[in-house]
């Protein structure tokens, strides 16, 4: 099976298990890992910040950091396509109860005319304002790269408007490697920033919050209120080590393979894709034909696993899928949809 479900099916490297198998453990909730502890350092170091805290997924990572920012009944800013609003479950309601202001970006991305155009005067008629949320790659955008200079805009309005900032950098990686602007450039403009170790860099589980220590003090309060405190987590804290180290590189190759993906299969009847679209590892295909779940079933009877959302089916590149893989996908859409 070629698997483009997603990123996150990725399984470990013998390199990557290995170094699993190596390494030093303790009880983190004591403090007492030194394996985690050298994946928050150096987290905190390729981010730019001050700290980090590594937590099991990138959704405690993003509604940890929301807790930490907010207090019940503050308003946060969010995408309405964005992770943290459309895939979390309502847990910012549940979780912070905050209300969320989506604003609809164009693939996931808005700018700071849009924030102005939502932000109220402070009056105890309205909920506070305290939280804007970006999404860097973003997800149900395409894999879409935010300008820079739209989020150093948004970051000016923020400062301006004694607003906090959150980046979810699940794919921050993928942003970096596409565009050359190393992560801490990025994250200079964010309070908070959440990245992911078990998409494409490929490592089994865990994510990771970074900020000041203040900030990282208090959401590992919320870490462990949400049941987030592991023990010996160097296990899984040695892949995503081992990931960040080794890993990063070579996502521009999963970048081209979805460049080459969405080229390959273009000009098929029945769908519609616009490769000049595809920046990162992420393809959405609009199917016109049949609908889009059923394609998805066609595609899985010959060999190809994809995500059906709506009418569109998500198909994504990784480290478990080559570019030969690549060309018998294309293969196999083809075959499909000729048929
Ligand atoms: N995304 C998953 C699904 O939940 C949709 C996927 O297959 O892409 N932020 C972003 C931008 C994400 O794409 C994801 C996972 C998360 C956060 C949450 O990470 P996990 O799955 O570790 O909770």
């Amino acid at each position: 099976m070629i698997d483009l479900r997603s990123d996150t099916v990725t399984k470990p490297t013998a390199a990557m298990r290995e170094a699993m198998a190596a390494a030093e453990v303790g009880d983190d909730v004591l403090g007492d890992d030194p394996t985690v502890i050298a994946l928050e350092r150096r987290v905190a170091e390729v981010l730019g910040k001050e700290a980090a805290l590594y937590m099991p997924s990138g959704t405690m990572t993003n509604q940890v950091a929301i807790r930490a920012h907010t207090e019940p009944s503050d308003e946060i800013i969010v995408e309405a396509d964005a992770h943290v609003y459309y895939f979390e479950g309502g847990a910012p309601a549940s979780l912070s109860g905050v209300m969320c202001r989506p604003i609809q970006g164009r693939r996931g991305i808005f700018t700071a005319g849009d924030v102005r155009a939502v932000l109220r005067p402070r009056n105890v008629h309205f909920p506070p304002t305290r939280l804007i949320c970006i999404e860097n790659t973003h997800n149900r955008g395409g894999g879409s790269i935010w300008p820079i200079q739209d989020i150093a805009d948004i970051a000016a309005l923020a400062r301006e408007a004694g607003l906090r900032m959150h980046l979810d950098g699940a794919r921050l990686w993928n942003a970096s490697a596409a565009t050359g602007i190393p992560e801490w450039e990025y994250a200079a403009h964010f309070d908070s920033v959440s990245v992911c170790f078990s998409k494409g860099l490929g490592a089994p589980v865990g994510s990771a919050l970074a900020g000041t220590r203040e900030f990282i003090d208090r959401a590992r309060r919320f870490r462990k209120q949400c049941g987030g405190g592991m023990r010996q987590a160097g296990i899984v804290a040695a892949g995503a080590l081992y990931a960040l180290e080794h890993h990063r590189r070579r996502l521009v190759d999963d970048h081209a393979n979805a460049k080459r993906l969405a080229q390959g299969i273009a000009d098929c009847p029945g769908i519609e894709v616009d490769p000049a679209t595809v920046e990162t590892n992420i393809v959405f295909v609009r199917v016109t034909a049949v609908p889009a779940a059923e394609l998805s079933a066609r595609l899985k009877a010959a060999g190809v696993l994809t995500n059906a959302a709506g009418d569109r089916l998500r198909l994504v590149t990784h480290l478990g899928v080559s570019r030969e893989q690549i060309e018998q996908a294309i293969g196999a859409f083809r075959h499909t949809m000729s048929r």
